[in-house]
């Protein structure tokens, strides 16, 4: 199977080391495509919430793949999250064609992109970290422990109504989170007259225009690998939003085919003269 060139893949919030993390799935798209450039926009390893009793085999082998694209000489840029900020220690490390950085600005075809993760905008991280960490692990938990309390108030004959209501205006906070998110790294990066700001960060991925009366700017998000599934890609002059679940099944078929490529298309002679020639080497 041929794999899809790209010029530039963005990856952020993979979380590898938490149950949330869909790491064969990645993996599965990882596998299908031949970047030459890769921006790892922050959480891609969740520090954080790491446990060495979660550590899937699955995991070990997205940071190798990522490594052999070190070792065929494609760049690697990994720009730390605030889940893996112990790596900012590391930023200015260099090695050939592997770097850490805080934020890159790159020339993509005459316009200029600026990459950074975003928790700079978060206003909680700045009142108070432990208020931040109790939200990251209600993020990855919020689903099961919506249904203990809707199960318990059950139990107590109590109704589910007061809980909704707190989900709706939850829901309404990220919604205008999301929006305060934007429209910060909008200003900044159209005071910096900037084409294209890539973040991370939020799990919302997107692509869009954004204009203030002092310009406009193409806002651009990876999304993340626990829900969304997605990454940015870039080809040609063109960026588009990959999304797993539009692509499941040929990935899957690739996966199958590249699998069996190796076991059936070999004659059984092909297979004894390769193992004579691995032998007199
Ligand atoms: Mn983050």
């Amino acid at each position: 199977m041929s794999k899809r060139e790209l010029d530039l893949l963005v990856l952020s919030d993979i979380h590898l080391g938490t149950y949330g993390c869909n790491a064969e799935e990645l993996l599965k798209y990882l596998k299908s495509i031949n970047p030459k450039k890769v921006i790892l926009n922050g959480d891609i390893i969740d520090i954080w919430q790491f446990s060495k009793s979660y550590w899937p085999s699955s995991h070990t082998r997205v940071l190798k793949h990522i490594m052999t694209w070190v070792d065929d000489d494609v760049e690697v840029v990994y720009i730390p999250g605030n889940h893996d900020e112990m790596l900012r220690k590391y930023i200015g490390f260099n090695l050939s064609n592997f770097s850490v950085e805080n934020k890159i600005k790159l020339n993509l075809d005459g316009k200029i992109a600026w990459f950074f993760h975003g928790d700079v905008f978060d206003v909680t991280m700045k009142g108070s970290k432990w208020l931040a960490k109790l939200g990251a692990i209600g993020y990855d938990t919020l689903i099961i422990i919506n249904s203990f309390v809707n199960w318990a108030l059950k139990k107590m004959g109590k109704e589910k109504i007061s809980l909704s209501k707190k989900i709706k205006n939850s829901v309404k906070k990220a919604v205008s989170h999301i929006n305060n998110f934007e429209q910060i790294a909008a200003d900044i990066a159209i005071s910096k007259k900037y084409d294209y700001v890539v973040c991370g960060h939020i799990h919302h991925p997107i692509m869009k225009e954004i204009k203030t009366d002092k310009g406009s700017v193409q806002y651009l998000n990876s999304g993340d690998w626990i829900e969304n599934l997605t990454s940015l890609e870039y080809h040609q002059g063109k960026w588009s939003i990959f999304r797993y679940f539009d692509h499941e099944e040929e990935l899957e078929k690739n996966v199958k085919k590249t699998d069996s490529d190796r076991l059936a298309d070999k004659s059984d002679e092909e297979t004894f003269n390769d193992l004579i020639e691995e032998f007199k080497s």
